[in-house]
């Protein structure tokens, strides 16, 4: 252990927050194992043994966008082939199928559509809360409401007045990509800039809604970028206690205009960046592995890592799987359990806002 480790290591356990710098210094520290038994260590003490999991659904209602995002397998061009929009009697057949499977959550994101109204927004809102008010609607990102926005001629607090009308539950986390703006520019430059989408989460927050966040890690970005991305997270975080858990989405190479050489994350650089998280944000209640990024084995390892819930089901995948992603499309409430339990730890299915619904 070397002497700088154990000062960080001594100011964590005494419960005291660390620098941007002390997070740059866990990356550079030589040895894994100890940055991640040290998560591991804080883990313990927010959640104990427990980790959560949920049965959800994914619908991507449409691929169709106006950004051009150049790490992004799964857009198309509303003039190029294989652009697609659900009807809402599709919609209304996926969220049926998903209750009828257990779930207490869908999970809805999509393409900004250059010719969709706001009112369709509204109707596919109102399509999925009238299959069950049950289902929690987790819908659209930061992006996605500043587009709706825009389309609405509302402000920002206006247009979530309506969607929450409509049935609006929460918010995911998706759209933050990487918030630095010479990587975010090259990145995706026609999207929200990072300040935006976090001025955006503050006004989701203050409207009573909450959010989760997420960073998109291992293609241009240098550590000290998500050093700084997290440092942001947490800034809005001390202010408005909003975000619900934060996830690291590690960049899937394959088929999107960003083809990196060699590309992809390392299982080592996906542990470390969920180990740094879990200790740097001292103000998250939970940090998610998304197993269809990561993988379920990397995901199953993570949990010695610090981390305490594995996302869900999600039943239909797109976002991760145009781009590559290995990963099956679903994964059974049975195997989550059966993963969770392998690796000692005690399964917890719980609804979208974090409440316990049954110990495993
Ligand atoms: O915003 C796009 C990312 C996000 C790629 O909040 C990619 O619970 C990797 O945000 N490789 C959407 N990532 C997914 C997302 C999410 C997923 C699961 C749970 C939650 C939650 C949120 O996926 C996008 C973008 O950041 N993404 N392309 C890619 N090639």
């Amino acid at each position: 252990m070397t002497t700088l480790f154990k000062e960080i290591a001594d100011k964590v356990e005494a419960g005291v927050r660390i620098s941007e710098e002390e997070a740059l210094a866990l990356y550079r520290h030589p040895n894994l194992l100890e940055v991640g038994e040290l998560a591991a260590a804080v883990n313990r003490k927010k959640n104990g043994e427990k980790v959560f999991f949920n049965v959800n659904r994914h619908i991507n209602h449409t691929n169709i966008c106006v950004n051009r995002c150049r790490f992004c397998a799964f857009f198309r061009s509303a003039d190029e082939p294989g652009g697609y929009l659900l009807s809402l009697d599709e919609v209304r057949e996926r969220a049926e199928e998903a209750l009828a499977q257990g779930a207490t959550e869908i999970h809805v994101v999509g393409g900004l559509h250059p010719e969709l109204p706001f009112s369709w927004y509204l109707e596919l809102l109102s399509t999925i809360r009238a299959v069950s008010p049950s289902l929690h609607i987790k819908a659209f990102t930061a992006v996605e409401i500043a587009y709706l926005a825009g389309l609405a001629e509302l402000s920002i607090p206006q247009t979530l007045e309506r969607l929450k009308e409509a049935g609006l539950g929460s918010l995911p986390g998706g759209g933050a990509e990487i918030f630095a703006p010479e990587v975010r520019n090259q990145l995706c430059p026609e999207k929200i800039s990072g300040e935006q989408w976090l001025a955006i989460m503050e006004e989701v927050h203050r409207s009573g809604l909450k959010s989760n966040a997420t960073m998109l890690y291992g293609h241009l970005e240098s550590v000290a970028d998500r050093v700084d991305h997290m440092r942001r997270l947490r800034e809005v975080q001390d202010r408005t206690g909003g975000f619900q858990v934060f996830i690291p989405l590690a960049f899937q190479p394959e088929h999107s205009e960003l083809k990196i050489a060699g590309g992809g994350t390392t299982g080592v650089d996906d542990l470390r960046t969920l180990a740094v998280a879990r200790i740097y944000l001292d103000n998250f209640a939970n940090v998610k592995a998304y197993w269809v990024m990561l993988g379920e084995k990397i995901a199953q390892v993570s949990l010695a890592f610090g981390v305490n819930d594995l996302d869900g089901t999600v039943v239909e995948e797109r976002i991760g799987h145009e781009a590559g992603a290995a990963t099956p499309q679903t994964m059974s409430r049975d195997g989550i359990i059966s993963l969770i339990r392998k690796a000692g730890r005690v399964p917890v299915e719980r609804d979208t806002l974090y409440r316990e619904l049954r110990v495993y």
